[in-house]
């Protein structure tokens, strides 16, 4: 844990559609999932989006009529960055939990696929970002980890009734170039470590270190409008791209 305030970028995740107890937002304007990220020029390599089956969620209205899904202590601290209508009293549409959210469709900026899921990823911390996270196989540890266990165990779809063609048909995209790691970091380094599951929580947080430093000091973009940069160089422009298309917004804590 660093001692200043971590700053995050939020990626609006849009709901495609309102499955199950999604409904009752129905009429009440564009739903978006607040994703946290560090790594806001990695969003070309999305494939899913993730959040705590058990966690607690709610809707909030956001600005501009829309509907922020995130967690309540995230809705508080983003109406005291002026960015929910009320400062200090974000209102609560409807409360959810994340296993609600499973399964339910998701348009996301630079993301290569029309739409991805939201699946559970269970090593997820509700007291850290919006606790929902977008997933980049191909950079994260974390993320490349926990859909390969998705991916090989049927068991844990069925446990929270995760659908196939949520899964099977989301492969790695290579995005960055990484000298000595190549263009699917994560799963050399995971496999370099034998990282067998999420739950391998210290050998991931050695494999983050290593991707998350390399990576962006020595990344290159080899996709998107600033394929040949430097990732140091290309992040501060493809967040700023987002922020100001609407797409993002950023968040501190
Ligand atoms: B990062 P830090 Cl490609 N619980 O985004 C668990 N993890 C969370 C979280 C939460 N509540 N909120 C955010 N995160 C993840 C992209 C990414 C991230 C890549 C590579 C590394 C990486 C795509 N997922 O993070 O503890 C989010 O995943 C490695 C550090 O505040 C967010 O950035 O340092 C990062 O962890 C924030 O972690």
């Amino acid at each position: 844990e660093g001692v200043g305030p971590q700053e995050y970028t939020l990626i609006k995740m849009e709901a495609l559609e309102l499955p199950g107890k999604l409904s009752a937002l129905e009429g009440q304007g564009k739903v978006f999932l607040l994703a946290a990220t560090l790594r806001p020029e990695t969003m070309y390599g999305q494939t899913n989006c993730w959040v705590l089956p058990e966690g607690h969620y709610g809707a909030f209205r956001g600005l501009n009529g829309e509907v922020w899904i995130c967690t309540q202590r995230a809705a508080l601290n983003l109406s005291f960055q002026e960015r929910t209508p009320e400062r200090g009293q974000p209102e609560c549409l409807l409360e959810l939990t994340g296993q609600d959210l499973i399964g339910t469709p998701l348009a996301s900026p630079n993301c290569p696929h029309p739409r991805v899921y939201v699946l559970p990823l269970l090593t997820i911390l509700t007291n850290k970002g919006t606790g929902v996270v977008t997933s980049v196989p191909s950079d994260s540890p974390d993320d490349y980890t926990a859909l390969m266990d998705l991916k090989k165990k049927p068991k844990l779809r069925e446990k929270y009734h995760v659908k196939d063609e949520w899964v099977l048909p989301f492969e790695v995209i290579p995005i960055i170039d990484i000298p000595g790691f190549g263009t699917q970091a994560a799963q050399k380094v995971c496999e370099d470590l034998k990282i067998s599951s999420q739950n391998d929580t210290v050998k991931l947080a050695e494999a983050k270190q290593l991707v998350y430093l390399k990576g962006f000091t020595d990344g290159v973009m080899i996709v998107g409008p600033h394929s040949g940069r430097k990732v140091s160089e290309a992040k501060p422009l493809i967040k700023e791209e987002m922020l100001s298309a609407g797409q993002a917004l950023l968040y501190s804590e």
